[in-house]
């Protein structure tokens, strides 16, 4: 069995065998199948991670789909890159869209300048752009994240397809329990239906109907019974919440956005917002069996308790996320052969506990009217202006930041270049420490976190990650001095 088997599905035609493709040797996989797909993945070797990133509308044989979408390579999901920490990067970005684009490392600690992770590089149609970084020597292991992050199309080039999947290895994968774990990383993505109209809901937030996991629809995963399996969940969609069971199992989280948790956290259902990742461990049943992965509904309109929706604003929401309805089915996880019962980590890493800093600054989200935009998306009543610094730190310092959704809409605040630890929700303490670069604040929910700025001075963003609010204004800059 292949433990870090991971499959991308690859578009038809001539426009996927790419000279990049070709060089690393990607190839199309039996559709149907995790386990048995072909890999698109792309190591480092010998220190230094190489690979070509064209972006191109392609054909994809996504059922239900239109048949075509914005891809890496001509693959969706993008090929998926492993790092180990101390490598050096350097990615060609060669864009053949009708739009300008660029990249971001979601979640990496690097620089936010330079060809690292700037996502103020505009990479124009026809251009290319090669990005070169080291990854520190002392960079987390965990599941990363690469998307384009250029304001205006950011949006339409996530909705449209565009992401992958960035491992970064390390200490946890050396845990014995985790590394005798079948490891399966499942990037998530939701695709419009063929009949479906792409540019409505953009207020709310637009989503797909087509659920996608590794570029599949409901594909089958084998696991031997008794078994521990590792899956490691990127949400790559612009706007969709992702929440999770497997039916008949627990999971048990170990690593969040940022890495390791201090000790495996049990759950019966996972939330995932925009750009989140989780890594949860499942002991297989030993009486083997097949369990469907269910995407339950979820509601990022309003809260139940909390009264009506009260929009009265025109916004044309007819709609509220994934709220109504059943439950989906992704995945199904069936059982091939048996082991005797593997073990669950008992401790994982230590997290590092952020001294209380004296300076706590606050972060008001909600819609609003702003000048020469009508209905816009507000960070402390601004929308954004790419030429204005609405937040300077100094390099090294520790601050708390409060996030206050006085708004309907659950909104996923994101933070570039350095990770966050939730400190409370709405004065309640947060229950176990954990690194974050995405943290869901619910409407009407106050989230204090925890940051500090190191080792990289420079400017960098920090915004909503559902897309659609991001472009709509919901984004501010951030000036780290040295
Ligand atoms: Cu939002």
């Amino acid at each position: 069995m292949n433990r870090r088997s991971f499959l991308a599905l690859a578009a038809g035609g001539a426009a996927a065998a790419s000279a990049a493709a070709l060089r690393h040797g990607w190839a199309a996989g039996p559709r149907g199948s995790i386990n048995a797909a072909a890999t698109s993945l792309v190591r480092s070797q010998a220190g230094l991670l190489e690979v070509d990133l064209v972006a191109q509308e392609t054909p994809i044989r996504i059922p239900g789909t239109s048949g075509r979408a914005l891809t890496y390579n001509g693959l969706l999901p993008g090929p998926m890159l492993e790092l180990q920490p101390g490598d050096a990067v350097q990615i060609q970005l060669d864009n053949r869209l009708n739009q300008p684009t660029n990249l971001h490392y979601h979640g990496l600690h690097i620089p936010p300048s330079g060809t690292a992770d700037n996502v103020f590089l505009r990479v124009a149609p026809g251009q290319r752009q090669s990005y070169k970084f080291a990854l520190p020597d002392n960079h987390p292991a965990g599941l990363f994240y690469y998307h384009p992050h250029h304001h205006g199309t950011v949006a339409d080039q996530v909705f449209g397809g565009l992401g992958g999947a960035l491992l970064v290895r390390g200490d946890l994968d050396r845990i014995p329990e985790v590394q005798a774990a079948q490891e399966e990383v499942l990037v998530l993505k939701d695709l419009p239906a063929a009949n479906e109209r792409s540019g409505s809901g953009v207020m709310l937030g637009r989503e797909g109907s087509i659920l996608s996991v590794n570029g599949q629809v409901n594909p089958e995963l084998k696991v031997a019974a008794g078994g521990l399996l590792r899956l490691r969940l990127l949400n790559a969609s612009n706007a969709r919440f992702w929440r999770l069971a497997l039916e008949g199992h627990t999971m048990h989280l170990i690593a969040t956005d940022g890495g390791s948790l201090e000790q495996p956290l049990p759950l019966q259902e996972l939330l995932l917002v925009p750009g989140e990742r989780a890594d949860v461990l499942v002991q297989m049943a030993s009486e083997g069996g097949r369990f469907r992965l269910k995407n339950l509904p979820y509601r990022r309109l309003g809260r139940p308790g909390m009264g009506g929706m009260g929009m009265g604003m025109g916004m044309g929401m007819g709609r509220a996320g994934s709220g109504q309805g059943q439950a989906d089915v992704i995945a199904t996880v069936s059982t091939n052969g048996a082991v005797a019962p593997q073990p669950l980590p008992q401790r994982l890493l230590a997290v590092e506990e952020l001294p209380s800093p004296p300076r706590t600054r606050r972060f008001v989200m909600n819609h609003g009217m702003a000048p020469g935009m009508g209905v816009a998306f507000l960070i402390n009543g601004q929308s954004y202006n790419h030429a204005r610094i609405d937040t300077r730190v100094q390099l090294g310092d520790t601050e708390d930041w409060e996030l206050v959704n006085t708004g309907v809409m659950d909104h996923p605040f994101h933070l570039h270049v350095n990770p966050m630890q939730v400190i409370s929700r709405n004065g309640r303490p947060e229950p176990y420490r954990a690194w974050r670069d995405v943290v869901l604040v619910r409407a009407g929910e106050t989230v204090r976190v925890r940051i500090r700025f190191s080792d990289f001075a420079g400017k960098s963003v920090y915004h909503c990650h559902i897309l659609d609010h991001e472009e709509l204004g919901m984004m501010g800059n951030i000036l780290i001095e040295a």
